[in-house]
């Protein structure tokens, strides 16, 4: 009974500590040549997505439009094209990362800046895309990069209220759970080996 308990017990405790991750590989449009890995993080499914890690070979200090777009694309040698529209769920107007969730797609995360090398070091966390299961999911869809600056909506071009004017896809990858991979498996030997333990011990 004691052995229950407890496993039920630590089962719970890790649970809570279990956070869901994701990770992309960036790749220069239509090509397989790797512009960096980006690391998504999300604690629990009240907490916000925590995106980091760099990009490199884009242009130098100059900022890019930076979105979710709504398919998944190939993870070998993406077609950015093929990512379809930006992730827009709840299907409004284009806007920046910092307006609420009526007034921005799902998928708008704004803009990431390079240095005097091209390079774009991304720490940014967000509380309107999700991991967790549920419509705000970006499992499985395609993070962009554009060649230019996302506009927010605000730039009064035709395409400000859908694309944020930010050009062309310089970049994109595939966003694949790491979930299953890494965590899951971790925590189900850890538990089997602490149950074995308790089990031995009585
Ligand atoms: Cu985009």
């Amino acid at each position: 009974m004691i052995v229950l308990v407890v496993s039920v017990l630590l089962l719970i405790i890790h649970q809570g500590q279990c956070a869901v991750q994701a990770t992309a590989i960036l790749y220069a449009d239509n090509t397989n040549k790797s512009a960096g890995i980006l690391t998504f993080t999300q604690d629990n499914a009240g907490a916000s997505v925590r995106i980091s890690g760099s990009l490199s070979g884009l242009n130098i200090t100059s900022a890019h439009g930076f979105h979710v777009h709504e398919f998944g694309v190939s993870e070998t040698v993406p077609n950015c094209t093929a990512a379809g529209g930006h992730f827009n769920p709840l299907k409004t107007l284009h806007g920046p990362r910092t307006a609420n969730i009526t007034s921005r797609h799902v998928g708008d995360l704004g803009n990431i800046t390079t240095d005097d090398k091209g390079n774009a070091n991304i720490n940014i966390e967000d509380s309107i895309i999700q991991l967790y299961n549920g419509n705000r999911s970006i499992v499985n869809l395609t993070i962009v990069v554009h060649r230019m600056r996302d506009d927010g909506g605000q730039g009064g071009a035709s395409s400000s209220n859908t694309t944020g004017d930010a050009g062309a896809r310089v970049l994109c990858g595939r966003i694949l759970s790491s979930d299953a991979l890494i965590i899951k498996p971790a925590m189900f030997i850890y538990h089997i080996a602490i149950m074995t333990a308790i089990l031995m011990f009585y």
